[in-house]
């Protein structure tokens, strides 16, 4: 009967170990990193905007992002464009999947978060909580800040023609 005993403490063991793993594991989140996110700052009275960002999966496990919330917005949406006979036009999308080990690139021109019917007008230096769901029900809050557009930071095509009075 030692062997049994063996066995029995073994695997009381192995699931006393499993469990600690699922409790350190809180969630798909813990996987993801958001690198370089910003929200476009809307020319005056726009009534919406794009947040833009590159979306990492450290984990083994593909994610998508099911849902963006945002308090600076009534709506916020995961949008796309598609080219439809020669017209970008914008479309809702479920959700953005960010593949294992892989990224979701959100840019201007595709994939992106929608910020509809801005609550105010959003300036250069704003910062918007932004809060992305995934699909295993847990979430994460980034703060994402407002930039101009026209302003610096967004590097200008070398070949851009001067303007010449
Ligand atoms: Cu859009």
């Amino acid at each position: 009967m030692k062997f049994f005993r063996c066995s029995l403490l073994a695997s009381t063991l192995l699931a006393a170990s499993s469990l600690a793993t699922t409790a350190l594991a809180a969630g798909a989140a813990d996987s993801i990193t958001v690198v370089d996110p910003y929200v476009r700052q809307a020319p005056p009275g726009a009534p919406a905007t794009g947040a833009f960002m590159v979306i990492r999966n450290s984990g083994s496990k593909e994610i998508k992002v099911i849902k963006a919330d945002n308090p600076a917005s009534k709506l916020t949406e995961l949008h796309t464009h598609l080219n439809e006979g020669g017209m970008m036009k914008m479309r809702q999308v479920a959700n953005i999947p960010v593949a294992a080990g892989g990224e979701a690139v959100l840019k201007p021109g595709g994939l992106h978060v929608m910020l509809i019917d801005l609550k105010t007008q959003l300036k250069d230096g704003d910062t918007v909580p932004i809060t992305l769901s995934f699909d295993d029900g847990s979430s994460k809050k980034i703060d994402v800040p407002v930039k101009n557009p026209m302003a610096g930071g967004m590097p200008m095509k070398p070949d851009m023609p001067m303007h010449k009075h």
